[in-house]
This record gives structure tokens, C-alpha cells and sequence, in this order.
């Protein structure tokens, strides 16, 4: 008897871990502890067990029972517990769930696709200080003493030297400074201006300039440059026109402007009814400014050309206020 006792025990204990589900406990409840189960039927036995033994046997037989209770009560708790049920609801054949990445700002991708475009020509990267003098930022640039810009309503002075650089030219002066012609680079930054913030004017915002100097560098190739830019920045089959400007550091000067790509010509909100885009700027570099770096303008031509990048952006993004790019709003970023 007493062995019969300790073999289902050791079968209730090796059963009781193949237990995953509560439909399998339930059986395992039939099996073992209900009126007519294993464990029950033994108790039957102990009638015809001789009197010497019973107490033994009766005492085998109740810790037997104590043991499959405690064996059937951890596992309704655990099957009961988050961590197995989970587990017995994870499908496997549940399609993943898609990760959260970042994306570049609008402002970043229009100025690596600007970039992108002007290296694949040859052009050079060149970068400078934000904070400039009135050499660099103006003088150097053929800024007469009495220009508006110099104004401290229109720049923002630091000190009575030091300024933020309203454009990023003052780098184009240092790269000639160091460098020998022939040069051909493009220059990046962040410029500033005392303006009044507005939807279409920041009082900080983001230019890119571009230099090439060399002995015969023409204003044609000066318009093949920016043309073979613009069809690929704006599309193959944009429409362009240059129109007479004028800056203190070219000569002749121009604008540059592409066929409104969103109404094609016809006339809309975004090119104020001309069907003209405002592209960028651009000329011939002053002879002044060459001879202000040291360089021989009767020995070197060059052109230069500049945009900013925030208005670039929002009409290659149909933005209409510049400053959504500066607002860190997610419901704008996420349309990028
Ligand atoms: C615009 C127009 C321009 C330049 C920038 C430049 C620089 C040097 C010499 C001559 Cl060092 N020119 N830069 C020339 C023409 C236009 O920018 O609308 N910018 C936002």
C-alpha cells in the first residue's frame, strides 16, 4: 500500500509539470483530487489495509493528499499569474510592430540636396565664424561706408566691432584671402538679420553662396551652372529667366527666377500672381572685391551666386510661413 502511495505521488509530481493550460489542470483535478479520483480510491483501500498499519498508511495517505493540493494550487496560481499568461497569448503570427525612427528636417534635406547638387559639379565645401567684423561682413564686400545694411537696424551688433553675419559671403572673402585662384566652393551657414519676424522673413535663417574664380570665368557659365542647378533641384522642364539687380558685390548682378511650378505660369497665391518663382541671386564678382582679397582683376573673372535655404525650402515644400520650420511642431515635421 505504502508503495502504491509513494508511485502516484511521483506520477502526480512529474504530471503536474506538463500542465500549460487551465484545461489540462482541470483534468489533472479529475484525475487526482476529486471524490472519485486516484487519490480517493486509495483512501477506499485503507479499509481492508490490517489494523497494525493504518495509522501509517492514514498518515501516507493524508500527506499525499496535502501534497497534490499544494502541487494543483501553485500551478492555478501561476497559470493565473501575468507572466505565463502572457506568454500563452503571444502570437507569433501577429504582424511586427513598425519601430519609431526620426527623419531630417525639411531645412537639412533642402540644404544636403543643394549641396549634393553643387559637389557632383566640383564645387568645394567652406565654412566660417558667425560672429564677423565690418571688414569681412561688408567692407571687403564693396559695402559703401554709408550702406543701410550697416545700420544697427539692420544687423545685429555684439559689440561695437563684433557682428553677426548677415550673409555667408564674409567666408568667401577669408577662402580667397588664404587661397590662389582658381577657386570653386560653396558655403553653408547660418546668417542673421535685424528684422522683424514674419512669415516670410526670420531674423535667423540659413544661406548657401557659391564662388568660382578663375582666369575667364563668363557670365554664361555663370547661367549654365545655375540652370543645370535648378533643373535638377526644381525638374527637368522648369522654365527660367535672369532679370537685371543689383548687389554692392557683383557687377552686372541678377535674380534668377524659374517658372512657377505650382499653378505652371498661370498665376497663384505662391508666385504673388506673376507665375515667377525668385530663385536666388547672383553676378559677376566687383573687381573691388577682388582687388580688396588680392587678387589681379584684370588677370581673374569669377561669379557668385546665393539663396536662402528657409525660402528655398517652403517653395520647394509649398510652406507659406517660414517660421513652421522653427516651431518644432511634430504635426508639421511628420509631413516630411
Ligand atoms: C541672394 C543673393 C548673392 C553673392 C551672393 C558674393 C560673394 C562674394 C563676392 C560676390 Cl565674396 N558675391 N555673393 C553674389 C550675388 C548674390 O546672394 O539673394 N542671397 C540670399
Amino acid at each position: 500500500m505504502l508503495e502504491q502511495i509513494n508511485r502516484l505521488l511521483a506520477q502526480a509530481e512529474s504530471a503536474i509539470t506538463a500542465v500549460t493550460t487551465t484545461e489540462a489542470l482541470e483534468a489533472y483535478r479529475v484525475e487526482y483530487l476529486v471524490r472519485k479520483g486516484a487519490i480517493a480510491s486509495l483512501f477506499d483501500q485503507l479499509r481492508s489495509v490490517p489494523p497494525a498499519e493504518k495509522p501509517g498508511v492514514g498518515k501516507a495517505l493524508n500527506e499525499l493528499r496535502t501534497r497534490v493540493q499544494q502541487l494543483y494550487d501553485a500551478k492555478a496560481a501561476e497559470l493565473r499569474s501575468p507572466g505565463p499568461a502572457a506568454e500563452r497569448t503571444l502570437d507569433l503570427t501577429l504582424p511586427g510592430r513598425r519601430g519609431f525612427t526620426g527623419t531630417r528636417h525639411p531645412l537639412t534635406r533642402t540644404m544636403d540636396e543643394i549641396i549634393s547638387i553643387f559637389v557632383g559639379m566640383g564645387f568645394g565645401i567652406a565654412d566660417g565664424p558667425e560672429l564677423e567684423d565690418d571688414y569681412h561682413n561688408f567692407e571687403a564686400l564693396n559695402f559703401p561706408p554709408d550702406h543701410p545694411a550697416r545700420d544697427m537696424q539692420d544687423t545685429f551688433f555684439v559689440s561695437k566691432t563684433a557682428l553677426l553675419r548677415t550673409h555667408t559671403s564674409p567666408v568667401q572673402i577669408r577662402v580667397m584671402k588664404e587661397h590662389r585662384p582658381p577657386v570653386r566652393v560653396i558655403m553653408p551657414g547660418r546668417v542673421y538679420r535685424n528684422e522683424a519676424v514674419s512669415a516670410r522673413s526670420l531674423s535667423a535663417f540659413y544661406q548657401i553662396e557659391g564662388l568660382y574664380v578663375d582666369k575667364g570665368v563668363t557670365f554664361s557659365e555663370l547661367k549654365g551652372t545655375l540652370v543645370a542647378f535648378a533643373r535638377q533641384f526644381y525638374g527637368r522642364d522648369i522654365k527660367f529667366r535672369f532679370v537685371p539687380s543689383f548687389f554692392p558685390f557683383t557687377e552686372p548682378s541678377a535674380e534668377m527666377y524659374i517658372t512657377c511650378f505650382l499653378c505652371k505660369g498661370k498665376g497663384c497665391r505662391m508666385c504673388k500672381h506673376t507665375g515667377w518663382l525668385e530663385v536666388l541671386g547672383c553676378g559677376m564678382v566687383d573687381p573691388n572685391v577682388f582687388r580688396n582679397v588680392g587678387y589681379d582683376p584684370d588677370e581673374v573673372t569669377g561669379y557668385a551666386f546665393g539663396m536662402g535655404i528657409d525660402r528655398t525650402a517652403a517653395l520647394r515644400y509649398g510652406v507659406d510661413d517660414l517660421r513652421l520650420f522653427y516651431e518644432s511642431d511634430i504635426r508639421f515635421l511628420n509631413q516630411f
